[in-house]
């Protein structure tokens, strides 16, 4: 066991889950429930019980639709109660905008006004309820936002409708003085054939379309299994957020590339990869909510989806104590110190741009073959000496 700890989480890690990772009941495409159910409320204590500083929820995980006014007070009270017992706090809401029929041809880009006017009433409703519990965060994950047939939706319009929501959406929130932010959560497809705002990039594109009032308030909340369906790298397109100062909150998990939304346990799959994605919030100090998304295997009961709960957390707890190792291991740090070593004179030449500094760069005389020449980069040894760090032999 390591010096650093027993990988217990604390609140300052900002461990959260979708409640509704804890209800699952293992339902498939293809295969019924394979274990009982757990309801909302058992499952924020279960989570505080283990150590989660935050759970997320949508509307409908804890307020069925039509719930009586009168039911909604008294769940609202137990459930207030058992974040006070506990400590465990609410950090984001969201909408369930995918599950009802209502929603077969989207939510906010369905074609029909008056399902679009439902589902941003919706959405307020589902906002109000969060702010009341204390949320930090909401969550926009378009489930239905998409299409299988492209002449039945035009994706320009869309966009704009999408962005009338959203827009919308924003200007409640801060008429209510709610301190709260919006992110997008992408995805490529499932349950749509294609799904709108598909990558990172695309969302960050669609934010800086936004009134300008609302683009502060808005970010994003990438999964790592959707990154992986697009295959792409999510070390990457993590990084693209946090240099548009635009990752307000994580969503863990782990996934085999290019294959259906898995919602695998984090680090489950491809251990490498998790270790780069911490790596990049350790190193970058990312302060925002890491939310654990995923599902425990179908094969699990109860205790199953505990030890499932648990086991997300410690594998983020010792990679995040391998970043501190490779971070300070003598051999890769000189390793690396000669791979980014270069001459300073030559850095910042066109860091701003003046006729001067562009004359002086075109007067350079360049030997690109001497360059090429000039450095070695032992990328063979600095990716082994991390795998044998990663397997515990160093
Ligand atoms: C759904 C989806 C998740 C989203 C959730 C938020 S629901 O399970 O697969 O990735 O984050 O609506
Ligand atoms: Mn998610």
């Amino acid at each position: 066991m390591s010096s650093m700890s027993s990988y217990a989480p604390s609140a300052s890690d900002k461990f959260a889950f979708g409640v509704w990772c804890v209800m699952n009941r293992g339902r498939d495409p293809f295969g019924d429930v394979t274990r009982r159910p757990i309801d909302a409320l058992k499952a924020v204590r279960g989570l505080a019980e283990r150590g989660a500083w935050g759970f997320e929820f949508h509307d409908n995980d804890i307020f069925p639709i039509g719930a009586s006014a009168a039911r909604v007070r008294r769940t609202m009270s137990e459930l207030k109660k058992i974040m006070r017992d506990t400590g465990i706090r609410c950090c984001s809401g969201t909408t369930n905008l995918f599950y009802h029929p209502v929603f077969k041809d989207g939510a906010f880009t369905s074609n029909d006004p008056k399902v679009r006017a439902y589902a941003v009433q919706k959405v307020m409703n589902a906002i109000d309820l969060a702010a009341e519990l204390g949320a930090q965060n909401f969550l926009f994950w378009g489930g239905r936002e998409g299409a299988e047939v492209d002449f039945a939706k035009d994706p320009v319009v869309s966009a704009k409708r999408f962005r009338d929501a959203l827009n919308f959406l924003c200007a409640y929130v801060r008429q209510n003085r709610y301190a709260m932010t919006f992110t997008i959560e992408p995805k490529p497809n499932e349950p749509r054939g294609d799904m709108y705002l598909p990558s990172v990039g695309n969302a960050l594109a669609f934010i800086a379309t936004l009134d300008k009032a609302n683009q502060k308030m808005v970010g994003v909340n990438p999964e790592v299994a959707h990154i992986k369906m697009a295959g792409l790298n999510p070390y990457h397109e993590f990084a693209q957020a946090i240099e548009a100062g635009r990752l307000f909150e994580l969503h863990l998990n782990d996934q085999k590339p290019v294959r259906y939304d898995q919602d695998l346990a984090f680090g489950s799959a491809d251990l490498k990869e998790c270790f780069f994605i911490v790596k990049l919030m350790v190193d970058h100090r990312f302060d925002g909510i890491k939310a654990f998304d995923c599902h425990p295997y179908r094969t699990e009961d109860e205790d199953g989806v505990w030890d499932f709960v648990e086991r997300n957390m410690r594998t983020y707890k010792i990679l995040e104590e391998k970043v501190h190792e490779a971070n300070q291991n003598r051999e890769l740090c000189a390793l690396l110190e000669e791979i980014r070593a270069g001459d300073k004179a030559f850095d910042g030449l066109y860091r701003r741009f003046t006729p001067a500094a562009a004359r002086k760069l075109k007067g350079i005389r360049f030997d690109p073959d001497r360059l090429a020449r000039g450095r070695k980069l032992a990328y063979e040894k600095l990716d082994q000496l991390l795998t044998e760090l990663l397997l515990g032999v160093r």
